[in-house]
């Protein structure tokens, strides 16, 4: 696709898909790299592959209502969004956050289906989420909330059809509710949602996977540096799921990290952070990261999450969400000697941020190919359900690795193979995008 198709496309997608601006986005970076792609394939601008792929296959959108403790009545928008089945069930996590809208669940989907394929897993592309913001709810409000989400949502999906798992605001707890509620309306145990709790159907290691994967895929990224992971100061944003396991394998690998975050503010322990603290914060007590200084005098804390990023560091991890490394946290990463940047979250820098790490030599590891552990470890817990058997931590955690090896090794062999050797970026979007286009052009025109 020369210059001026790109250029046609994005007018197009911004015409159809109005105001969906992170969808925009995510959909102009992959075409600017499969462009290069296509220019070797020509076959595959014939039969319009990538405007396919462009357009979800089914698109769900729902009421859910539920009362809170003190009986009100409160609605709130549900959303799944099946992407593409080219190789295999729809596959993705469900988002609950305020901020959740159609075009957040779009660009969520439309990544995930090239991350999945570069996971060498049969999986397809989808995500669902909703506007509910589980902070400061009840688990009865939290549970009530769920039950009414999948009373919609169990028609739309199953263990061949579409497999959910978490995202923001989405863990082992809201998974439980869910997969009670379905099974109730389904009368069958299966592996239809994955993320699910150990002892009913879990896998070992899914709670760890999208952060340790981030540093198995990071490790790759130091090792063409010369570095490891031995004292280097590591800034990682966020305090959820993948935050809190990236900092973990970090630390056993020998890094010291330094800073973490939430929504309100970031703080900073030059003596490393301590991740037992982190934990009971926010997996025990679902606190705020501010409580840390208070148990830690080696620690401040600082408002506004944006500032975590003019920490100095050699190694940042953003692991909150999208757009959180614009321009300036970019160039203040640089200024201080940052030599990678893994992304953690799903688009978390901004287009102008990335050029800013490429135009600086900073090692860059793109998100759909750094982040993809997490549902690696679904696809495992998937094959795990489907054989009834259980596999120990050391069984999944060697598959894992692998499997980060090798998306690893896919992206730098598509980059080198497509004239862009060393872009990460470019070679992640185009080895996931010549998986799903092969198999859609085998299947017809459906
Ligand atoms: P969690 O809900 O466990 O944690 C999210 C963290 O990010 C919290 O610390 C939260 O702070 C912070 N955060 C969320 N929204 C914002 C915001 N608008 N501004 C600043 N901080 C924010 O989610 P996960 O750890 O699961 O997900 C984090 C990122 O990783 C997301 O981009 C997700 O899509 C991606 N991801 C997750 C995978 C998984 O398996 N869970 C797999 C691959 C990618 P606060 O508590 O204040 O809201
Ligand atoms: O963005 C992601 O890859 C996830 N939230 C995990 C999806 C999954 O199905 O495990």
């Amino acid at each position: 696709m020369p210059e001026q198709v790109v250029e046609s496309i994005m007018e197009a997608v911004v015409a159809r898909n109005p105001g969906e601006t992170e969808f925009h986005q995510a959909v102009h970076e992959v075409a600017e790299s499969v462009a290069i792609a296509i220019k070797k394939h020509p076959e595959l601008a014939r039969a319009k592959i990538f405007e396919r792929i462009m357009e979800p296959e089914r698109q769900i959108i729902f009421r859910v209502p539920w009362q809170d403790d003190s009986g009100r009545i409160h609605i709130n928008r549900g959303f799944r969004v099946e992407f593409n089945s080219a190789i295999g069930p729809y596959k993705g996590g469900l988002r609950f956050h305020p901020s959740v809208y159609l075009g957040i669940i779009k660009f969520l989907g439309f990544e995930q289906v090239f991350k999945n394929a570069l996971t060498t897993t049969p999986i397809g592309g989808g995500k669902g989420g909703s506007d509910f913001d589980p902070k400061g709810k009840t688990d009865n409000e939290v549970m009530r909330f769920c039950q009414s989400f999948m009373s919609e949502l169990f028609r739309h999906v199953g263990p061949d059809t579409d497999v959910p798992a978490g995202d923001i605001g989405v863990g082992t707890r809201e998974i439980g509710y869910l997969f009670g509620q379905y099974k109730k309306l389904t009368n069958s145990f299966t592996g239809t949602l994955t993320g699910k709790g150990l002892g009913w159907g879990g896998s070992l290691v899914r709670k760890e996977a999208t952060g340790y994967g981030l540093i198995y895929f990071i490790s790759r990224m130091l090792q063409t540096l010369g570095k490891d992971w031995k004292d280097l100061p590591v800034v990682i944003s966020g305090s959820g799921n993948v935050s809190i396991y990236a900092c973990e394998r970090a630390q056993q690998f020998g890094a010291r990290v330094i800073a973490m975050s939430d929504s309100n503010g970031y703080i900073v322990d030059e003596a490393g952070i301590k991740l037992d603290t982190v934990k009971k914060i926010k997996e025990v007590q679902r606190g705020r990261i501010k409580e840390y200084a208070a148990e830690h005098s080696s620690a401040q804390y600082n408002e506004g999450s944006a500032g975590i990023w003019t920490v100095p560091c050699k190694v940042a991890l953003p692991s909150a969400t999208q757009n959180e490394i614009d321009v300036e946290s970019a160039q203040s990463l640089v200024k201080n000697g940052c030599i990678a940047v893994g992304e953690g979250a799903n688009m978390p820098s901004t287009p102008e941020a990335i050029q800013t790490f490429i135009d600086n030599g900073v090692s860059f590891g793109p998100a759909k190919a750094a982040n993809a552990g997490g549902v690696v470890t679904s696809a495992l817990e998937m094959c795990q359900n489907s054989m009834r058997l259980d596999w120990t931590f050391e069984e999944v955690d060697k598959r894992l690795h692998l499997i980060m090896d090798s998306i690893y090794d896919q992206a730098v062999q598509a980059a080198e193979a497509f004239g862009v050797p060393g872009n990460l970026a470019d070679g992640a979007n185009i080895a996931g995008f010549l998986k799903v286009a092969h198999a859609m052009m085998a299947q017809g025109l459906v």
